[in-house]
């Protein structure tokens, strides 16, 4: 299996590890100062160094009940690092929901649009759509960052991210998309409960029959807070532990903060794979 992407092509037959790298302003900034570029810079750099095969580009928080980042922010904050970091020659994904980011981004040669929204916003699917290869993830999220919290989903959490995962992924190849382009994602803490964000990992094979590549990002969410009663910044080991499971239960890219952590562990999980006896000719 493989995803296409603006300029790689890149093969999933291993899990890829995709680093986070937040363009968060220091203090009372809004962004796109130098020294917020050069720091995310500097953090882009440092993961590529522990093993990442993605960097993840964001320039808005989408944490339960954080307020929206104004268009012009988020302009300010991401297209200087994505500007400098193409020149790289690694594959760049850039966390985004709006449509002018994601146009003025693949203008500067971003490899993958990571939406939150799965293209809901008006243009998005229009704008990925325009570019011949792009990348893109589409990821399940109930209701919006504002009030996904407030009301979690109700039931059987697969039918229905199954379901509006394909939907996303169908109204995207109906405007010319091709598949290999499009990887899916159950959304782990966007409007689910604990409960049900373990149900996604242990049913995850569920979410593969669809017969997309699958992104898990499990790393620091609060369903493994609630788990270990860690706070964020202490949950490296329990997001090593999910990121391992998914890779383990088929997931094909890992968005993770802690990537040489990750590195290390999933080396353990293709050992194990390599010394399984592989079903061959009678
Ligand atoms: C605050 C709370 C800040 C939560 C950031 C977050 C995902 C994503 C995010 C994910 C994909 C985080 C989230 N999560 N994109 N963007 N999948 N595809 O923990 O799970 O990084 S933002």
């Amino acid at each position: 299996m493989h995803w296409q992407t603006s300029r790689f092509r890149l093969d999933l037959s291993r899990p890829l590890v995709m680093g986070i790298v937040n363009v968060t302003p220091d203090s009372f900034s809004d962004g796109g100062r130098h020294a917020d570029t050069a720091a995310a810079l500097r953090h882009g750099e440092q993961l590529l160094k522990d093993g990442a095969d993605i960097l993840d580009i964001g320039g808005e928080s989408t944490r339960p009940g954080s307020p929206r980042v104004p268009l012009e922010v988020e302009l300010a904050r991401v297209l200087p690092v994505v500007r400098a970091a193409v020149s790289w020659g690694v594959p760049l994904s850039v966390d985004t929901y709006k449509s002018a980011v994601m146009q003025q981004v693949l203008d500067l040669g971003a490899d993958i649009i990571n939406d939150i929204a799965a293209l809901r916003e008006p243009g998005a699917a229009e704008a990925v759509a325009a570019h011949p290869a792009c990348g893109v993830c589409l990821m399940h999220m109930h209701r919006d960052p504002q009030t996904m919290q407030v009301q979690p989903m109700a039931g059987d959490v697969l039918p229905p991210v199954l379901s509006f995962l394909e939907l996303r992924a169908q109204a995207l190849q109906a405007l010319g998309v091709d598949k290999a382009r499009i990887v899916l994602d159950p959304g782990i803490g966007f409007g689910k409960t604990v409960e049900q964000n373990f149900a996604l990992l242990a049913r995850q094979g569920e979410l593969l029959a669809a017969g997309y590549p699958l992104l898990a990002g499990w790393s620091r969410k609060s369903a493994l807070g609630a788990v270990t009663g860690l706070d964020a910044p202490q949950r490296t080991i329990p997001s090593v532990a999910a990121a391992v499971l998914a890779a383990e239960r088929g997931a094909h890219v890992l968005r993770v903060h802690d990537v040489r952590e990750t590195v290390q562990a999933l080396k353990i999980l293709a050992a194990v794979q390599a010394a399984a006896p592989r079903p061959g000719p009678p």
